[in-house]
């Protein structure tokens, strides 16, 4: 077996196992992890362009406005460090800001994508060591040896420690503020406000929301053989205000049994399939979920209408 399939049907066999365990407990859930394979990550990508979805445009005019700013908070000599880069994207806005970094640490859970975008970066950015890391963020995340001694300074854009229970954000921070020479983090979060605005960025006119969250079931008939009739499940976003969260799920139109990995899992008519929530934070809520995890919020960065957070953390 080629490295390509090999880690290929490691995935199957990651997404069964997943699949099954979550499809079998009392209130059925799926990972937002499995959400991002080629289909999944084009239609997010139509998503952060949606009128409704406010994040992206937002995020990416408060990292213009401050660019300078956030890009001084890395010290001479010293390193960013990226959780779930992608494409590194945003972080272009602080690489162009004139920052005298020396080194670019992108951490992501897909190899091929990070070597892709480690090459165009070294091109670009001649001056800046670019040493990625391939791993799950969610897990502590080993650091190149030779940047051990070096200052560092992290970056977790995008609202993505939304989709973490809150738990794992503060096991996360901590991991993070663990690092030695971590000197700072910058933590891009959105925040809690009326509930059309934030139904309607997860519920779009559109329905490409419902495509991507619906693209998961796709997935497990792609990959694992399941037989989802798609057409039997809709789509729901609710605000749930006791939790600060967006909770995004598919609904069963009726009861069905659905054929997945060996196994049958059997729906009652109006059943959910947990598959991802989005947390909003208050600049309240937000100091709660890094405290304990050994940061304070230093300064928060928003937009005029206060939809969306940049916070700058100091230890
Ligand atoms: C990529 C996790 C930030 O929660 O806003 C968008 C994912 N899901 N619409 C978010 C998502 C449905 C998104 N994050």
């Amino acid at each position: 077996m080629d490295g390509s399939l090999q880690a290929r049907s490691a995935t199957a066999a990651a997404l069964r196992d997943d699949a099954l365990r979550g499809l079998r407990q009392p209130q059925k859930v799926l990972s937002p992890k499995w959400l991002y394979d080629q289909r999944g990550s084009a239609l997010f990508e139509q998503i952060t362009a949606l009128p409704e979805y406010y994040l992206t445009r937002t995020e990416a005019a408060i990292l213009k406005d401050n660019a300078a700013r956030l890009a001084g908070l890395v010290p001479e000599g010293g390193a960013l460090v990226e959780f779930g880069s992608g494409a590194s994207v945003k972080t272009r806005r602080l690489l162009d800001a004139g920052g005298h970094f020396a080194a670019y640490v992108p951490i992501d859970i897909s190899a091929v994508f990070l070597a892709e975008t480690a090459q165009d970066l070294r091109r670009r950015y001649t001056e800046i060591e670019i040493a990625p890391v391939v791993a799950d963020f969610t897990a502590a995340v080993a650091l190149p040896e030779h940047l051990e001694a070096t200052p560092k300074v992290g970056f977790f854009p995008g609202s993505t420690i939304g989709n973490l229970p809150p738990e794992t954000a503060t096991a996360l921070m901590a991991h993070a503020r663990a690092w030695p020479g971590v000197e700072g983090f910058i933590l891009g979060v959105d925040l809690v406000k009326d509930s059309e605005t934030l139904v309607a960025a997860y519920d779009d006119s559109q329905g490409v929301t419902a495509d991507f969250i619906a693209n998961i079931l796709h997935r497990l008939n792609r990959e694992l053989g399941a037989d989802f009739d798609l057409s039997h499940f809709a789509y729901r976003a609710r605000w749930n205000a006791a939790a600060a969260r967006i909770d995004m799920e598919l609904v069963s139109r009726r009861a069905q049994n659905v054929a997945l990995g060996g196994a049958t899992i059997g729906f009652d008519a109006g059943e959910a399939i947990h598959v991802s929530a989005s947390r909003k934070y208050t600049e309240a809520s937000l100091a709660r979920l890094v405290q304990p995890a050994g940061w304070r919020v230093e300064t928060l960065l928003t937009d005029a209408a206060r939809r969306f957070a940049v916070a700058v953390l100091a230890p």
